[in-house]
């Protein structure tokens, strides 16, 4: 039988990218299948870790060093750990689901290298950005190579996973537009919100576990139930996002409170603070030429208007339609670790707020 580790369907030069270390593969393996309770996923991270230090490793040395940067910085690894667990549903270490796995995760962080061009964003996982340390030029084209080799290993699973993969790309790009389009708009509707993280966070999560429950010979009734778990667990984990970016504690979440806001990107607390904003004070302030005083005082009106509140009420909402569709999943482990991981969503309010 093939290991995981022999198991390569795209080509795979066999070495590691020189950033990355034992320790860190094994430091960013064990930290999510600790918080979801499940001791297999390690081992499966552990590969997927190993097959993304081989995949950033390509001449010329600075694609490397600008590829590696981001990865061993570290990351949570929530896309990928959603894939292998959704295969375990099915049948436990696939050796697809480890490709599809890293095929998210590829995605993902190209998408970042894209996002912290499109911010002008300094730092990331607690480092300088790629854009930053090198050029935007330089993290363009990191990310580019990113979304190559993601679509390279999804060729090799089939038309199926590369359709998805491309389909989802697509998404992401349409998402991030959509938010652009809106920028410094007071007058953005709920629906035009969802429509957004929809496409920039939640697509990538929903096509995570697709693929899993996919490549692991799931039905296609499992395969679109694991798309819609992942689907809300990707709106519930944007909208926390967000209330962290307002209300976060800047120790832990590593990010300066109020970036959306500097960015004119007015997520879910402040367009329903916006709602019952009846005499213009939030809109006044948001109109304004901001700066860290006007940031402070918006915040303080956002939270006043019931703008975090309804937030954190809405990502429970979609956390609890989660729990509907993980009924529907076969009992085991892998449901388990899929509830944890849903719950440790809700969780980063508690842990990362300062309220
Ligand atoms: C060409 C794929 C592609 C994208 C271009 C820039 C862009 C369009 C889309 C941006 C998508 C984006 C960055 C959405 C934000 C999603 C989000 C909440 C990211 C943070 O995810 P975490 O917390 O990050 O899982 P870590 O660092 O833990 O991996």
């Amino acid at each position: 039988m093939t290991s995981l580790l022999d198991h390569k369907s795209a080509p795979d030069s066999g070495h590691r990218n020189p950033q990355y270390t034992p320790e860190k593969i094994r430091e960013s393996a064990d930290k999510v299948a600790l918080m979801a309770g499940y001791a297999p996923l390690a081992d499966g991270l552990g590969v997927v870790e190993h097959r993304l230090s081989t995949a950033t490793l390509a001449p010329p040395s600075l694609l490397a060093e600008a590829t590696g940067h981001l990865l061993t910085a570290g990351g949570k690894r929530i896309r990928p750990a959603l894939t292998l667990i959704c295969a375990d549903t099915i049948a436990a270490g696939s050796p697809e689901a480890i490709d599809a796995a890293v095929a998210v995760e590829l995605v993902h962080l190209g998408s970042l290298h894209h996002d912290d061009v499109i911010d002008g964003a300094d730092t990331r996982r607690g480092v300088m950005t790629v854009n930053a340390r090198w050029t935007n030029t330089i993290a363009v084209l990191a990310g580019d190579f990113l979304l190559a080799k993601a679509s390279e290993i999804a060729a090799c699973l089939g038309a199926e996973p590369a359709r998805v993969l491309a389909a989802t790309i697509g998404r992401l790009t349409a998402g991030e537009m959509l938010e652009l389009a809106h920028a410094n708009d007071t007058d953005t509707t709920i629906g035009t919100y969802y429509d957004t993280i929809g496409g920039k966070t939640a697509s990538l999560m929903a096509a995570s576990c697709r693929l899993g429950a996919q490549v692991a010979g799931g039905s296609n009734e499992f395969v679109e139930l694991a798309d819609s778990f992942g689907f809300e667990l990707g709106l519930a984990f944007q909208i926390v996002d967000d209330v962290l970016d307002l209300v976060g504690d800047e120790a832990r979440t590593g990010k300066e409170r109020g970036i959306d806001l500097f960015e004119g990107v007015y997520a879910l607390p402040t367009l329903l603070a916006l709602r019952e904003d009846a005499d213009k004070t939030l809109v006044k302030l948001l109109e304004q030429e901001l700066d860290h005083s006007t940031v402070k005082l918006a915040i303080e009106h956002i939270i006043s208007l019931g703008g975090i509140t309804g937030a954190v009420d809405a990502a429970a909402a979609h956390l609890a339609r989660c729990d509907t569709f993980l009924h529907e999943f076969p009992s085991g482990a892998p449901k388990h670790a899929l509830q944890r991981l849903s719950r440790y969503i809700l969780e980063r309010v508690s842990t990362e707020c300062d309220l």
